[in-house]
């Protein structure tokens, strides 16, 4: 079975080893300042025995890179519309001795009645490897098809996404999880991006987190997933224009493909017919 038609089935899908040590070393690395600024969560869905890091797309490429790895958005490009955003980056070490966090799925304050399509996609990266010990992720397979049901109302089947380090676990936000307990003696490092569709808020304000200055230095595809990308026909505008002028002076003379799309549907009228969902 291919990872997408996992995804689809199961509601997630785990990638083994995806990004090699150097990679790996380079990310870890690049977080450990903002890590030692950082303190324990302000309760038990942070965790107060784990420290996380917001807001890491204004925080170094080298954690947008890992947000725009191919592996993972081979999978985001299938299930979401052209135009996915960026809806969080952050880090999550849990230390020893943290408790299981609440069970929960990352869509839900989306007032969107459940079962429904897939409205957002979340991945955790394991920086160090995850087991059975040390806090891996928990999930209940196939509850993306949920409609009301909560993970505590009824004994589950529930499998804990053990993997090595450079290991990712991509799911769909409707699939109920929670962190694990940390029984052992060492540190769960996790690094996880969200994707949500176009047309949704984002749960940062990635265009605070990478104003244009910040967003300069980014590639193409990982502008547009911070909002630098218009929804057709005109979802993102600024001045009735592609917000990527305000990136790129020589706009123009740098056209893709995709912002050609966008400049015509731009000139267009509203389509008086709602456009499918995902
Ligand atoms: O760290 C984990 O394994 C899960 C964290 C999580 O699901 C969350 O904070 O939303």
């Amino acid at each position: 079975m291919s990872a997408l038609d996992q995804f689809r089935r199961e509601g997630y899908v785990i990638l083994e080893r995806a990004l090699d040590d150097a990679a790996r070393a380079e990310i870890v690395d690049a977080l450990r300042p903002f890590e030692d600024a950082q303190r324990h969560g302000r309760n038990n869905f942070e965790g107060q025995l784990t420290k996380r890091v917001y807001s890491l797309a204004g925080k170094g490429e080298v954690f947008m890179r890992l947000a725009e790895h191919p592996r993972v958005l081979e999978i985001v490009d299938a299930v979401l519309m052209p135009g996915f955003l960026l809806s969080n980056l952050q880090s999550i070490r849990i230390f020893p001795g943290e408790t299981e966090q609440p069970w929960h799925a990352d869509d839900t304050f989306y007032p969107v009645p459940r079962p429904h399509a897939t409205l957002a996609v979340s991945v955790i990266w394991a920086l160090e490897d995850f087991d059975e010990e040390n806090g891996a992720t928990e999930l209940v397979p196939r509850s993306h098809l949920w409609g009301d049901e909560h993970p505590d109302d009824a004994p589950r089947a529930t499998v804990r996404a053990a993997m090595p380090a450079g290991s990712a676990i991509v799911f769909d936000g409707a699939t109920w999880h929670r962190g694990g307990r940390n029984r052992s003696t060492r540190t769960r490092l996790g690094l996880s991006p969200q994707y949500c569709q176009p047309w949704l808020r984002p749960q940062e304000s990635q265009l605070l987190i990478a104003p244009p200055d910040v967003a300069r230095r980014y590639s193409d595809r990982g502008r547009s997933m911070l909002g630098y990308n218009i929804h057709p026909p005109f979802v993102g505008q600024v001045d009735g224009m592609h917000p990527l002028r305000l990136v790129d002076p020589d706009y123009r003379a740098h056209k893709t493909e995709a912002r050609e799309i966008a400049d015509k549907v731009l000139e267009r009228p509203m389509p008086l017919k709602p456009t499918p969902a995902g």
